[in-house]
């Protein structure tokens, strides 16, 4: 795999059971880079607080990116919500790893983006904190319960599956809104400070597109989607969707779900990953 210039990583939430580490160091592992940006909420501190769950993919995560830093690969961290407490040492370096509030990256081809969690977008968030951290314990509930029910179902013998965190998802009418108005606002940020466009995170939904003639570029997370976004050589990004399974040389399934906007990359094994949108 050649390597590319930069990684924009987001939303992997190490020290959480739902945290798809595995998933991630074998994306890691195909996609050495110059720059590796990570985006914010990449240590879960607000979820440890109530239990730990770190396994040793976790540490080997870490081990990860400080041997990319120690060996010549930028690596920046923006802190995000989850990871708020290291906002308070944003003029220290950890290892090699650079941190920061926020960042400007201008990519090959002379766009700048605004790196930035994006929390501080989400007014959910900003101004009820409480209720965001209640939205968070009670969704692991609806997680438990619902695999409760199903355990009830298939005693009753109903067959097929239902989520009861998927159903409440759905239930929330708002929530389509709710990703309108954080885009607006990102873009809204990246506009008046005169950028081409922004890279963030925070609401675990990968996206690249063009929003009010700006680029909106979301990370997605590795938690559920496993998702990220690459920057090519010659300075294209890609958000790349990494499957289960997925390994170098393995050439099964490359059927891509993709709503393609233009041809795969050549110089990219396509097997490796599912493409949903390359700008
Ligand atoms: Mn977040």
């Amino acid at each position: 795999m050649p390597r590319v210039r930069s990684l924009f990583l987001s939303d992997i939430h190490l020290g959480t059971r739902a945290c798809q580490a595995e998933r991630l160091l074998d994306f890691l592992r195909e996609y050495p880079a110059e720059n590796v940006f990570l985006i914010g909420d990449i240590v879960d501190f607000w979820a440890m607080s109530r239990s730990i769950h770190w396994a040793p993919a976790h540490n080997t995560v870490i081990q990860k990116l400080l041997k990319r830093a120690r060996h010549g690969e930028r690596v920046m961290l923006i802190p995000g919500n989850h990871d708020e407490a290291l906002r308070g040492y944003l003029d220290a370096a950890f290892g090699d790893i650079e941190l920061a509030a926020e960042h400007v990256h201008e990519t090959v081809d002379g766009r700048r983006f605004l790196l930035i969690h994006g929390d501080e977008f989400d007014q959910v968030v900003r101004h009820h904190r409480w209720v965001a951290l209640l939205g968070d314990l009670a969704y692991d509930w609806l997680v438990v319960c619902g695999a409760l029910l199903s355990r009830i179902r298939r005693h009753l013998g109903i067959s097929g599956y239902w989520s009861l965190a998927g159903y409440a998802k759905r239930k929330v009418k708002t929530a389509l809104q709710f990703i309108l108005d954080f885009e607006e606002c990102v873009i809204h940020a990246a506009c008046q400070r005169g950028l081409d466009g922004v890279i963030c995170g925070h609401i675990h939904s990968a996206a690249l597109r063009e929003v009010n003639g700006l680029m909106y570029g979301n990370c997605g997370d590795w938690v559920d989607s496993c998702s990220a976004i690459v920057e090519h050589a010659d300075g294209r990004l890609e958000v790349v969707h990494w499957s289960a399974g997925q390994r170098s040389g393995n050439v099964a399934a490359s059927d891509a779900q993709s709503d393609l906007l233009s041809d795969p990359p050549t110089d990219q094994e396509p097997s490796t990953r599912e493409t949903t949108c390359v700008y």
